[in-house]
């Protein structure tokens, strides 16, 4: 059976139950959800979540499926502390995508003027919000000089039955796609996807030249290829197997005001003039399932670290061959802060590995390089390291005015902001060793021989 969302929570049921929970109570797309996972978070708690009665109807509303690395950890068939290694050793095996004999997507079609964007349950996040957003909607498109198709996640807010406005960011491939067919004065064909596998989801996400086809990347990293069937109304191949497509074109030299919208920084992005998506057909499969990727809370921050921790420990790589582990912890939204460790093998690695980085990510801010005795998924233990063997006049590299993220709400105009990298590796001699109780004795004494029941 193809790889697709509902084989994966039917995969967490049978061997991962505790990973999954179904809410039978009927619940609102109106902040209501939002608050459940507001005390969810607070209490650390993230299992996937699968709403049944949402809005009084019975589409369910699926959220929080990439909200852990056990999850995603299971989505990649590998353990929680590999998945950058495992998605960057996928990335480098595509599989090209095939044509599918049946097309689960196509058991309902709605064209033209059955098109009604406002019977899909959009959430509302966040009072700030303007609107109900789509949030897991991957937008496929098309490079008509190529030939080869681009996937990025792009939200997306509900602005009329068959209008949706999008927001872009700069320079990234989509934003180049629309800009170079808007000169030659034509549309772009769009189909966004929702509710798919979660590798199909962070295979999305993967750092890919132009000259790659995302659907290939997709494949590698479902380790099947896609498989995918011609959409109804534009000129372009679609998943066989996502939950719900919504296929239109974003029309050329038109802008209209979106935003504000609350993103993955904790903070909302101003309204602006951004460009129009026109909706040329639904379809679904029957009883399709709503998937919601909750702006700012774990999950949305987790789906962006995977694929920027196996492109940066492929970077760093490349200058420092010891690296063995990179973390973008949810503390600096899994963008901004990278914690790296490395077999330190010559004196000053830990800079060269500190410029590596930065190099490598433009939203990445704060880098700290540690020894391979530190754990860097161990947040207090990196910051014990920063602690005894860094020191700020000898450790510490800023850069300033570098291009950062636009949504970095302390940087300057158009995203310009600093980076810092903090190397906080012990020299390679003349340092002290940590302490240890003898080994011999660790391992004789057991806690519960002498404290019972503890
Ligand atoms: C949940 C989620 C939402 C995102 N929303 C947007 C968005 O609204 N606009 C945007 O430009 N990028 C967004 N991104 C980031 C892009 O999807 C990502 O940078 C992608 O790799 C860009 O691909 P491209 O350069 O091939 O277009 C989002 C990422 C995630 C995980
Ligand atoms: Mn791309």
């Amino acid at each position: 059976m193809a790889k697709d969302l509902r084989g994966f929570i039917a995969l967490l049921e049978d061997s991962a139950p505790e990973e999954i929970v179904r809410v039978q109570n009927p619940i609102s797309t109106k902040y209501e959800i939002s608050a459940l996972l507001t005390h969810l978070e607070k209490r650390k708690h993230l299992p996937a979540l699968v709403f049944e009665i949402v809005d009084g109807g019975d589409t369910p509303v699926v959220l929080n499926i990439h909200a852990s690395r056990r999850l995603l950890g299971l989505a990649l068939d590998t353990a929680p502390e590999n998945l950058a290694e495992r998605f960057l050793e996928r990335q480098m095996n595509p599989l090209p995508p095939v044509e599918a004999a049946e097309a689960p997507i196509h058991e309902v079609v709605l064209i033209g003027d059955e098109v009604d964007l406002t019977k899909i349950p959009l959430l509302t996040h966040y009072d700030v919000n303007a609107a109900p957003y789509l949030t897991a909607s991957i937008v496929v498109a098309l490079d008509p000089d190529t030939g080869l198709q681009n996937t990025s996640y792009i939200r997306m807010m509900l602005a009329g039955k068959r209008e949706l406005r999008v927001f872009m960011a700069i320079g990234r491939h989509l934003w180049t796609l629309h800009n170079k067919l808007e000169r030659r004065d034509e549309p772009l064909p769009l189909a966004v996807v929702i509710g798919v596998h979660p590798a199909f989801a962070l295979g999305s996400q993967a750092f890919t030249p132009t000259d790659e086809d995302e659907y290939a990347v997709i494949g590698g990293m479902m380790n099947e290829p896609l498989r995918v069937v011609d959409a109804k109304t534009i000129p372009l191949k679609v998943p066989a197997d996502a939950e719900l497509i919504i296929e239109g074109k974003l029309l050329p030299h038109l802008r209209r005001e979106e935003g504000p919208f609350g993103e993955f920084t904790g903070y909302a992005v101003e309204k602006d003039e951004r460009p129009v998506f026109e909706a040329t057909a639904i379809t679904h499969r029957e009883g399709y399932l709503f998937q919601d990727i909750h702006a700012g809370y774990t999950e949305h921050r987790l789906m962006g670290a995977i694929p920027r921790e196996a492109s940066l420990l492929r970077a760093v790589r490349q200058t420092v061959p010891t690296v063995k582990a990179v973390c973008m912890p949810i503390s600096g939204n899994c963008r901004f802060h990278a914690y790296i460790s490395i077999a330190k093998r010559t004196p000053a690695q830990g800079m060269n590995a500190i410029c590596a980085a930065i190099a490598s990510d433009m939203l990445l801010k704060h880098i700290i390089i540690v020894d391979e005795d530190i754990d860097v998924f161990d947040e207090e233990a990196v910051l014990w390291a920063v602690a005894n063997r860094f020191q700020a006049d000898r450790d510490l590299l800023v850069v300033p005015n570098a291009q950062g993220s636009e949504l970095d709400p302390s940087a300057g105009p158009m995203g310009v902001n600093a980076k810092m990298g903090l190397d906080a590796t012990k020299p390679l001699s003349g340092f002290p060793s940590v302490l240890r109780v003898p080994g011999e004795v660790l391992n004789r004494i057991r806690v519960e021989d002498f404290i019972p029941g503890l």
